[in-house]
C-alpha cells in the first residue's frame, strides 16, 4: 500500500522554504567549502535544526514521515546546490533509513531511528576493497562469539565513514556462497566500537565536502542485538532494496544538479557576446541548452514516476532506469555546460569546471550504469519467463 507521507501542504510550505536555504545559505557557502573541503560546523548544525536528516524517519520516531516522493522530490531541491549537503544527510535519508525501517526489529528502530532523526551520522558499508560490482563476494566476515558476532575486514569508499555514529555493515555469516546470497548479513554498528578504525579521507575527483574513507574492522565485538531484523541471510536482499532506495536518490542529485549547470550554462550564454550578440542567439548554442532542457525533464518524469512506484511497494527496474537515465543525462547536461561555456568552462574559476567533475560519480556510484544495465535486462527477462507483461 502506498506510504501517505506528510501532509502535502507542510511538504509544499517546507520546498518553498528549502528552495530559499539552497540559494540563500548553501549556494553563498560553496566556495567556503570548497576551499576548507568541509561543510561549515554552523551549516550542519542549520541542517540538523531544520530536520533535514530525518525527513524520511517516521514521525514517532522523531522524524518527518516523509513517503518516497516527497524524499526524492527534497533531494532534487537540496542538489541544486553542490552535491556535498546531500551526501551529509543522504546516507541518513535513504539507504540506512530504509534498512532499518522495512528491516530492522521494533529495538532497532527506537534505538537508532531517533538518533539519526536528530542528525547523528551514517554511512553504509557494502563495497570492500575486492567487491565493489560483485558485492556478493565480500570478504568482510562476521563469526558468532557468545551472544554476539566478532567482525573482521574492511570497506571501502564509505561515504561519510569519517563522520559517522553508525554503520550498517554487510559481512559474511557464511564461509561457502548459498543460494541467493544468504550467505551475508547485515548488522548495525555503533562506529565507536573497539576495532574499527578509519582511513584517511580519500582524494577525489570532485565532490569538495564530501568524504569517503576505508573502514577497518579488526576483531569487533558487537551483540547480537545488531544483527539487523534478528535474522541471518537476509544482508544480501537488505543491501538490494536499500540501494533502490538510494539510487532513486542519485537519480533526484543528478535532476537538480542539471537543472543549476543548464540555468548556469542559459545565464552565461546570455551575458557572453560573440559576433556582436549574445552566443544565446545562435542557433548551434540553442541546440545544446533545448537538448538539456528536454533531458532533463524526462529525467524528472522517470524519476516522480519511478518514486511513485517505489511508494507502492518493489520497482526495481524503475529504479535502475531513473538512475541509469539521470545520471548519464547529468552528464552530458555538464558537458554542454562546459562546451557552451567554452574556453571558460576549463578554467576553475567558473563554476563550469567543478560541475564536470562533480556529476562524474552519478554514473559510478549506487551501482554503476553497467550494472544497471545488468539489472534492468535481468528483471525484464524474469518478467518474461514467468509471463509477465508490461
Ligand atoms: N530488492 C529486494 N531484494 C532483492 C533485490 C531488490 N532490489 N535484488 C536482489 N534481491 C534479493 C532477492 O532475494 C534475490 O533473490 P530472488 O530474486 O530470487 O528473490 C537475491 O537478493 C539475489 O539477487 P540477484 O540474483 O539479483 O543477485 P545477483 O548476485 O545476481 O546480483 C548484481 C548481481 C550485480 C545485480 C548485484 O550484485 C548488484 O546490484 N551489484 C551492484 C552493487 C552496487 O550497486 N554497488 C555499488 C556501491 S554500494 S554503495
Amino acid at each position: 500500500m502506498a506510504n501517505a507521507g506528510m501532509d502535502p501542504e507542510t511538504f509544499g510550505q517546507f520546498i518553498d522554504q528549502l528552495q530559499r536555504y539552497v540559494r540563500e545559505r548553501l549556494i553563498p557557502a560553496e566556495d567556503q567549502v570548497i576551499a576548507d573541503d568541509m561543510i561549515p560546523a554552523d551549516l550542519v548544525d542549520e541542517m540538523r535544526a531544520m530536520g533535514l536528516f530525518g525527513l524520511t524517519m517516521p514521525e514517532e520516531y522523531g522524524g518527518s514521515g516523509m513517503n518516497i516522493p516527497q524524499y526524492t522530490e527534497t533531494v532534487r531541491v537540496l542538489s541544486y546546490a553542490m552535491p556535498a549537503y546531500r551526501s551529509m544527510a543522504s546516507i541518513n535519508l535513504g539507504m540506512v533509513c530504509s534498512a532499518l525501517k522495512n528491516s530492522g526489529t521494533e529495538e532497532q528502530k527506537t534505538e537508532w531511528l531517533p538518533r539519526l532523526a536528530a542528525g547523528e551520522i551514517a554511512c553504509f558499508g557494502l563495497t570492500e576493497p575486492g567487491s565493489g560490482s560483485d558485492s556478493a563476494a565480500m570478504a568482510t566476515t562476521a563469526k558468532r562469539a557468545g551472544n554476539g558476532y566478532v567482525l573482521n575486514g574492511s570497506k571501502r569508499y564509505i561515504t561519510n565513514a569519517p563522520h559517522a555514529k553508525l554503520g550498517l555493515i554487510m559481512a559474511r555469516t557464511h564461509d561457502a556462497a548459498l543460494p541467493k546470497n544468504a550467505h551475508i548479513s547485515a548488522f548495525l554498528v555503533d562506529m565507536d566500537t573497539a576495532g574499527i578504525t578509519i582511513g584517511k579521507a580519500d582524494r577525489k575527483m570532485g565532490q569538495s565536502g564530501s568524504h569517503i574513507a576505508d573502514i577497518y574492522l579488526d576483531d569487533v565485538k558487537i551483540p547480537g542485538s545488531a544483527l539487523l531484523g534478528a535474522e541471518e541471510g537476509r544482508g544480501f536482499a537488505t543491501a538490494m532494496q536499500s540501494l533502490d532506495n538510494g539510487r532513486l536518490s542519485v537519480a533526484a542529485a543528478s535532476c537538480g544538479y542539471a537543472r543549476r549547470m543548464l540555468d548556469t550554462a542559459v545565464r552565461y550564454a546570455n551575458e557572453r557576446k560573440a559576433f556582436g550578440e549574445p552566443i544565446a542567439q545562435f542557433q548551434l548554442i540553442q541546440a545544446m541548452l533545448a537538448d538539456s532542457e528536454a533531458e532533463i525533464y524526462a529525467a524528472e518524469c522517470m524519476l516522480r514516476d519511478a518514486s511513485a512506484k517505489a511508494n507502492c511497494g518493489t520497482a526495481i527496474i524503475e529504479c535502475a532506469s531513473a538512475k541509469m537515465f539521470a545520471s548519464e543525462m547529468c552528464g552530458r547536461v555538464a558537458d554542454r555546460c562546459v562546451q557552451i561555456h567554452g574556453g571558460a568552462g576549463y578554467l576553475a574559476e567558473y563554476e563550469a569546471e567543478r560541475f564536470f567533475r562533480d556529476a562524474r560519480i552519478y554514473r559510478i556510484y549506487e551501482g554503476t550504469t553497467q550494472i544497471m544495465q545488468l539489472v534492468i535486462a535481468k528483471q525484464m527477462l524474469r518478467n518474461f519467463a514467468a509471463g509477465i507483461i508490461a
